[in-house]
């Protein structure tokens, strides 16, 4: 009997900063995951991290930096596809032709458009507005099943479903309708400093977030800091105890443990004690990723390698897309 068709999966990060445990935890670990059981396509999202000012020489670094890390983390470019966004045109291409089937006021709703417009308010430019759009269009353009992303990218999920709804109404059958796909424990993960925010490498508090590439000396330090209540009772209440909860849910993540067994180990012991485990076992999960990572990003040439092949793989399938797309729109194709 031949093979069922596995579903294909779609996922961005962009290279706006150095990754954290937030991103690791919420994305990029269960991109490797989630490759023994789907075809996959990652992508540094470059294209997309221009709608906030970047410099261009650290704009360069980071998306090599990204596609490092991703590596270290365990994509296998050899099963499945590693690119970089602005290498495959396509992107931009549908996203034009997307833009135009998109309303202004269904945009204007967006959340993290109003967010980031209120953080850059001397940068609300049309890229930021238009950036669901494009988003709309790196999933369709692959028609992906589902796209693995963390709890903030759910409304820009729904629109591009509802892009593709209304394109396959007006035009007839073209683009798959995409599903979300969100780990329900890693979901979000806090700041250690405040855990009512979301860890973010943009947070000006260094404490609050773990980055990918930290030691094990310092992961130590930034969770004996790590804010907790005064109580002393490691139990899991994400409203009565956010920073206990938090920690919980990253030290589960490591070590396979349900939260009942969590309470069970640390019945009777201080948060000193817990402490010390999720920062151990925070420390050995990154430690091999972190060893990875440097030794991968020495290799310049072997990164831009799979850049290279992951982009012409990638172009191959998204360009059969907008042949497609633009045929159905009415724009004039030559015989080739
Ligand atoms: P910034 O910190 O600048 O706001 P970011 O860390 O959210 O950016 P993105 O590139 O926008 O970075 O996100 C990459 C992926 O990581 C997305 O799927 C996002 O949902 C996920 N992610 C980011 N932060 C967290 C977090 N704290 N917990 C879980 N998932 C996260
Ligand atoms: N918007 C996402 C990054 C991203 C993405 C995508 C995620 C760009 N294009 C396509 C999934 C599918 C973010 O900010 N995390």
């Amino acid at each position: 009997m031949a093979e069922e068709k596995r579903k294909r999966i779609l996922s961005g990060i962009q290279p706006t900063g150095a990754p954290t445990l937030g991103n690791y935890i919420g994305a990029v670990r269960n991109w490797a995951l989630l490759q023994n059981d789907y075809d996959c396509l990652y992508m540094v999202a470059d294209l997309h991290a221009l709608t906030v000012r970047q410099a261009p020489a650290e704009l360069r670094r980071r998306t090599r930096e990204m596609a490092a890390l991703l590596l270290a983390a365990g994509i296998d470019p050899t099963h499945h596809v590693m690119f970089v966004q602005s290498h495959v045109p396509a992107h931009c291409e549908l996203s034009w032709v997307l833009a135009c089937n998109t309303q202004f006021g269904e945009l204007s709703r967006m959340t993290q458009f109003k967010d980031k417009s209120a953080k850059h308010p001397d940068n609300v430019n049309g890229g930021l507005f238009t950036y669901p759009v494009l988003m709309a269009a790196d999933i369709l353009v692959y028609n992906a099943d589902l796209v693995p992303v963390g709890q903030d990218q759910t409304q820009h999920l729904e629109i591009a479903r509802d892009i593709a709804t209304r394109f396959n109404g007006i035009y007839g059958d073209t683009f798959v309708l995409p599903e979300g796909y969100i780990s329900a424990s890693g979901a979000k993960i806090m700041s250690l400093a405040e855990p009512a925010k979301k860890m973010s490498k943009s947070d000006t508090n260094a404490n609050g977030f773990v980055l990918m590439t930290d030691d094990k000396d310092t992961i130590l330090r930034k969770f004996k800091r790590a804010v907790t209540d005064s109580d002393e009772v490691v139990r899991f209440d994400r409203e009565a105890k956010p920073g206990v909860s938090n920690l919980m849910v990253i030290y589960s993540t490591f070590t396979g443990k349900t939260m009942a067994d969590i309470e069970a180990e640390f019945a009777g012991k201080g948060y000193g004690d817990f402490k010390l485990a999720v920062a151990e076992a925070t420390a050995d999960a990154l430690a091999p990723v972190k060893d990875e990572y440097a030794r991968i990003l020495a290799d310049k040439s072997y990164v831009d390698g799979v850049l290279k092949e992951g982009a012409a793989r990638a172009a191959r399938l998204a360009d059969r897309t907008v042949a497609k797309v633009y045929r159905k729109v009415g724009l004039l194709q030559l015989e080739r």
